[in-house]
């Protein structure tokens, strides 16, 4: 894949293999333009159709995950470029999309946009030098990707109205207490760790591993009752898989699964 914008990779030597995608506008602290926007989507959807990937890892560079969307290029814009274009619901729609695991591998600022993207992925591990924030209101707008649904659901409305109301970043350890990421892990073993948990997800049943993410997707829609009655399918489901005979039959004769992705 050839990209202007973003690097792609694939990285792992199991049968499934990783998806490594690093945003790569270092200059602009990986500001989020329309171009890299259709890149990052182009690279996405070509990892989610490719069988021989089984989990995709985003991350950026080690000043900036991402700083945010590109001011310049916003900063011009009329009520007809945003709601009368339908401003880049495009490219910003296609994270949602993806049914493989995606891993947000942040170090630096993960800021507005930035964070944003971090929240649309599936979880993040930090680096201990990750920055989150929205300040958008600095620049007399709000969050527009998700920031006000997605930063309440993961740190409660006292925390989230006070970064999207003043602006203030929140630490990696902060962020993981407060839920925002799942692990933080020194600068230099970032990419290692993220890497290591993407190759766990790899060696499992790639068809429990898209019901598992759905049915935990599903939590933050609807009532409990449907998610669980969604779980319950969902479940019943899996048994319909050789890789479900395999992983219980390798349980019980202690040994470890071989899944054959059906
Ligand atoms: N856009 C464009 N350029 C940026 C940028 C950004 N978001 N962030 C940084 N840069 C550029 C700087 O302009 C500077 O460029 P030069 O002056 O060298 O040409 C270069 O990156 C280095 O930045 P600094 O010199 O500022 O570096 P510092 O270390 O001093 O400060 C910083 C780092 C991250 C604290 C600072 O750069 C900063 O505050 N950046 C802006 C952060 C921000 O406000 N982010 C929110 C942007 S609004 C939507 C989808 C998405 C969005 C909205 C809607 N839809 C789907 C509808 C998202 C909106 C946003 O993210």
């Amino acid at each position: 894949m050839g990209f202007e914008n973003i690097l792609t990779e694939v990285r792992g030597t199991g049968a499934r293999q990783t998806g490594l995608i690093t945003l790569n506008r270092p200059k602009q602290l990986n500001a989020l333009n329309d171009a890299l926007m259709d890149e990052l989507g182009a690279a996405l959807k070509a990892f989610d159709a490719d069988a021989a990937i089984g989990c995709i890892v985003i991350t950026g560079s080690e000043k900036a995950f991402a700083a945010g969307a590109d001011i310049a290029a916003m900063a011009k814009f009329s009520l007809t470029d945003t709601y009368g274009a339908d401003f880049i619901t495009r490219n910003w729609e296609t994270i949602r999309s993806v049914r493989k695991p995606v891993i947000a591998a942040v170090a630096g600022f993960a800021l507005g946009g930035g964070c944003e993207l971090a929240m649309m992925c599936d979880f993040i591990i930090a680096a201990d030098t990750a920055k989150f924030g929205q300040p958008e209101i600095k620049l007399g707008i709000i969050p527009g990707a998700g920031g006000t649904q997605r930063l309440p659901r993961a740190v409660g409305k006292a925390k989230a109205m006070d970064m999207v109301l003043t602006s203030r970043m929140m630490d990696a350890a902060e962020a993981e207490r407060a839920g925002l990421v799942s692990r933080v892990v020194p600068l230099a073993e970032l990419m290692g760790v993220a890497l290591a948990a993407a190759d766990s997800i790899n060696e499992l049943s790639g068809i429990s591993v898209m019901m598992a993410k759905e049915s935990v997707n599903r939590a933050f829609e609807g009532t409990l009752a449907d998610g669980i009655m969604f779980e319950r399918r969902l479940f019943h489901t899996l048994f319909a898989t050789e890789d479900q005979k395999e992983g219980m039959d390798a349980f019980l004769n202690k040994r470890k699964a071989a899944f054959k992705q059906r």
